[in-house]
């Protein structure tokens, strides 16, 4: 239907008397029509976005930006005429949840030159970050992805590791700062037009908690051991490596030392610095990958076939004739950070990914099918129960997967691996490698929303931005700066989900539950030695298992969905640390009679740097330079919407 059909059906509701309408069967008819449309207009926008997302222009961001106002005028007219119904009297607890979602319109609350600001800041962040370049003195330039995400992954000299890290924040985050601040208080007046008291509040509702924040502290704190004993491992290790006088007396670890650009995930250092047991075959299959002539095709190829051989839904063709799975080389900009994406016209669903042939993105390969198998399995219910469960069980379902594609028995059952060898030192190699990835990602993804919820609360001002986000940096992760950082400076935004306002506790979420997942999925499959051996490959039951939870998509409170599975309905540290029991034994040991612990406070007397080849150049504010966003064909297209309303409504 057109918009214009969709609009005769919203005023038609809209030109009702003012009784609230009780009758359940007329409130299905309206979710019915509804939701038919709501395909449709969802397929527009998600489609202007895809282009946007895979050719950063300003022409394919104006569309974009428009196809997200009618969606948004869309969703305002849907909530109005639910608003209509006696919902919360409902017998039918669907029903009734369909209305309470169907309410839950976030900034499509705004008003009309409020929504358009933040969707053109939003748009303009997104392409900041993603066309960012960093260029050396022979005038090379490097984009995140691949150039700097390989230096840090695989370069052991300090100084360009240096250059890399503090070149990477100056040329995206930095230029963020004012428009970050705008988006900040436009986004907060979204949340309190939907009732909430900010951003942080809003998205926390998602996960139907009261507690939410307390439940990730415990199970954080639970947690931590293993986190500093891992930190201790590995610091002592790049102290052989480094130096000692690279490292603060404060006891932290400088940031761009850790193989990753955020140094959120350690596996990149395992091979030539970490592993424990050099005479034991290693368990990073990326040299394997190369000599094998892998092709990213190849990498989603294999991925699928993990999926199938639980007996999952394959990819459909359109995903394979749709899908961007390699970085274009024509010149475009293209938003590289990997998504999955459900077109929710229940044909279309494709992966963005700029693959690497590297283990960690065969990893993000599996990570992204698993929203993808999370889309398929849930196409049939509504739009609005098109979600999962809660945000961390998106995250956690390809995670699954790697869960046993990364033991060594699978790596060597599909060609990757060599050989297995079956002892306990190979064991450690194994869960030392896993641990990189696993644990040294839970203080990450915890101080995130830690950051971003004091932002929205107010409790964070703009003048202590990047403080605050170092001050969470040096106190969880125990990573410091390795220069000197400033309110000029702004490192979020140097972080893909904070300029793509994504929210990130979903992900330390997710790296909990994956484990109760993956532990439950392991006993339906009859596996049963210890967990960190445990491959489901060719469990149809446990399959079955998995699938009864994703088909409810977000129909069920998250707690139903996850005793389809694990039989309880709590997040839990309990398999995390069954997984990793023998390496925490091992860490424990390593660092006997050792300090482990770091101090909370950033150190203070780091070093100044200065790009040699940087020029500085303006930050940019206002994505238009004139203090008002103005789309001429957006004005057009609302005095004419206003007009059409006026007729019908007459
Ligand atoms: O953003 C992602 C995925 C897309 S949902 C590639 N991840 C987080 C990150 O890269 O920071 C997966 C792990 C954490
Ligand atoms: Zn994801």
């Amino acid at each position: 239907m057109s918009s214009i059909g969709l609009l005769m059906v919203v005023v038609a509701f809209a030109s009702t008397d003012c009784q609230l309408i009780t009758d359940e069967n007329e409130a299905w008819a309206f979710v019915n029509r509804v939701n038919d449309e709501s395909q449709e207009v969802y397929f527009k926008s998600i489609q202007a976005s895809w282009n946007y997302n895979t050719n950063l222009t300003d022409h394919n961001s104006q569309l974009s930006v428009e196809a997200k106002l009618v969606e948004a005028a869309f969703e305002k007219e849907v909530a109005a005429n639910a608003s209509r119904f006696n919902w919360t009297a409902f017998q039918n607890e669907t029903l009734k949840r369909i209305f309470k979602k169907a309410s839950d319109i976030g900034s499509a609350s705004l008003p009309e030159d409020r929504l358009t600001k933040l969707k053109v800041i939003e748009s303009e962040l997104e392409r900041l970050y993603s066309s960012a370049q960093l260029c050396d003195d022979d005038s090379t330039c490097n984009n995140l992805d691949p150039g700097l995400t390989r230096i840090l992954a695989e370069s052991r000299d300090y100084d360009k590791l240096l250059w890399a890290w503090f070149g990477w924040r100056n040329v995206s985050g930095r230029k963020m700062r004012n428009l970050y601040k705008e988006f900040v208080n436009i986004s907060n007046e979204a949340a309190r037009a939907n009732g909430y008291a900010d951003t942080g509040e809003y998205w926390r509702s998602w996960y139907d908690m009261d507690n939410l924040r307390e439940e990730c502290q415990k199970l954080y704190e639970q947690l931590k051991p293993l986190y500093l004993n891992l930190h201790a491992y590995v610091k002592r290790k790049l102290i052989d490596k480094y130096g000692e006088d690279k490292f603060p007396s404060t006891g932290q670890i400088p940031a761009h030392l850790l193989g990753n650009m955020w140094a959120q995930s350690w596996g990149n250092l395992y091979s030539d610095l970490l592993q424990p047991f050099k005479n034991k075959p290693s368990v990073d299959v990326t040299e394997a990958l190369k000599e094998q002539n892998y092709t990213a095709q190849k990498m989603f190829e294999v991925s699928e076939e993990f999926f199938t051989s639980l007996g999952l839904i394959p990819m459909p063709e359109e995903f394979w004739n749709h899908s961007m799975i390699v970085k274009p080389d024509d010149g475009r900009d293209v938003v590289c950070h990997a998504s999955a994406w459900d077109f929710l016209n229940q044909k279309d669903f494709r992966i963005k990914q700029c693959t690497d042939i590297t283990m960690s993105d065969l990893i993000t390969t599996h990570h992204e099918m698993g929203h993808i198998q999370y889309y398929l399995q849930y196409k049939n219910l509504p739009v609005v129960f098109r979600r999962g469960a809660n945000p961390g069980f998106h995250e956690a379902v390809g995670d699954v997967m790697s869960l046993s594609v990364s033991t060594p028995k699978h790596l060597k059952e599909i060609g990757l691996l060599e050989e297995v060898v079956d002892d306990e030192e190979s064991d450690i190699n194994f869960l030392l490698s896993q641990a990189l990835k696993k644990i040294a990602f839970l203080p990450f993804g915890y101080l995130i929303d830690q950051w971003r919820w004091s932002v929205f609360n107010g409790e964070t001002s703009p003048e202590d931005y990047n403080k605050k986000w170092w001050d969470l940096r040096c106190k969880y992760q125990g990573v410091s700066p390795p220069v000197q950082r400033t309110e000029d400076d702004f490192d979020p935004g140097a972080k893909y989900h904070i300029p793509g306002n994504t929210p990130y506790i979903r992900y330390f979420v997710s790296y909990v539950i994956q484990f109760q997942f993956h532990q439950a999925l392991c006993e339906a499959a009859n596996q049963t030695g210890p967990l960190y051996k445990c491959d489901i490959y060719n469990s149809h039951v446990a399959g079955n298992k998995l699938s009864d939870m994703l088909s409810l998509g977000s129909s069920k409170p998250w707690a139903v969905a996850m005793e389809k599975v694990t039989g309880n309905t709590t997040m839990d540290a309990g398999a995390i640390i069954e997984y990793f029991q023998p390496l925490i034994t091992w860490l424990e040991k390593q660092n006997e009679g050792m300090d482990i612990q770091w101090d909370e406070a950033c150190p203070t007397d780091l070093p100044v740097y200065t790009l040699p080849t940087q020029s500085p150049e303006p930050e940019t504010t206002d994505p238009t330079g004139t203090g008002n966003v103005v789309f001429p064909n957006i004005s057009l297209l609302i005095v004419l919407c206003s007009c059409l309303f006026a007729l019908l409504k007459e």
